[in-house]
């Protein structure tokens, strides 16, 4: 299994050199020789009142995807979308999640959210990461954001820590960012759709119940 790491990050370092040329598009990696590409999983284990993703639910590329993370010494690639809270009232960011078909070096990722209009208003994450699948994350101080307003959800893995997202060329929404640095929304991807998504509720009263929200956290193939 290392053996198959070490030869995949020398592919990335040319990789990235031909990236860096071009500068207009996102890094790319492909699946390490041997690997089974995860499935994406229809049903979360996380509070989803109302999901707002732009992606179909299907991976158009199992076995390649969009780099996320830290793919050669100081390389590193982040995604995330920009998504739009409903119509009226104001929406609490409850939970947020994405897909890997695969991930090449375990670690942690941090999934943060933030309204864009009001940066100080953001909320983040933390889930280890060791294999390809979906993963979640609740917030232990979750945002609330008005109606309408666009907020974003970013994937930033810590150092070492490098995978992949899937990826929806059907009818895409022109929502899905990479950036080389920093973990923002830079780049705008118009081809596909970020397998990233994320779930809200009205905002009300502080529920009895947002007290055990800090601890739940699921990951499932
Ligand atoms: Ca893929």
């Amino acid at each position: 299994m290392k053996k198959i790491v070490l030869g995949l990050a020398a592919t990335a370092v040319f990789a990235g050199a031909a990236v860096s040329a071009q500068a207009a598009n996102p890094h790319v990696t492909q699946i390490p020789d041997g690997v089974i590409p995860a499935v994406p999983s229809a049903e979360g284990g996380v509070p989803c009142d109302l999901l707002i993703r732009y992606d179909d639910g299907g991976d158009d590329t199992p076995g390649s995807g969009p780099t996320l993370g830290y793919y050669a010494g100081q390389d590193h690639q982040f995604l995330g979308i920009r998504s739009t809270a409903p119509a009226g009232g104001s929406f609490l960011v409850q939970s947020a999640g994405w897909f890997s078909d695969f991930w090449i070096l375990p670690g942690m990722v941090d999934v943060t959210v933030t309204e864009i209009a009001n940066p100080a208003n953001s909320a983040t994450a933390a889930i280890n990461v060791t294999d390809g699948g979906t993963f979640e994350v609740v917030f232990d101080t979750p945002i609330c954001v008005p109606g309408g307003a666009d907020y974003s959800v970013m994937l930033c893995p810590r150092v070492g820590v490098y995978g992949v997202v899937g990826q929806d060329f059907n009818s895409p929404d022109a929502r899905s960012y990479w950036s080389p640095d920093p973990c923002d929304l830079v780049n705008l991807s118009t081809s596909e759709d970020y397998m990233i998504w994320s779930c809200v509720t009205e905002c009300g009263p502080t529920p009895t119940i947002e007290s055990t929200w800090g601890t739940l956290k699921a990951n499932y193939r």
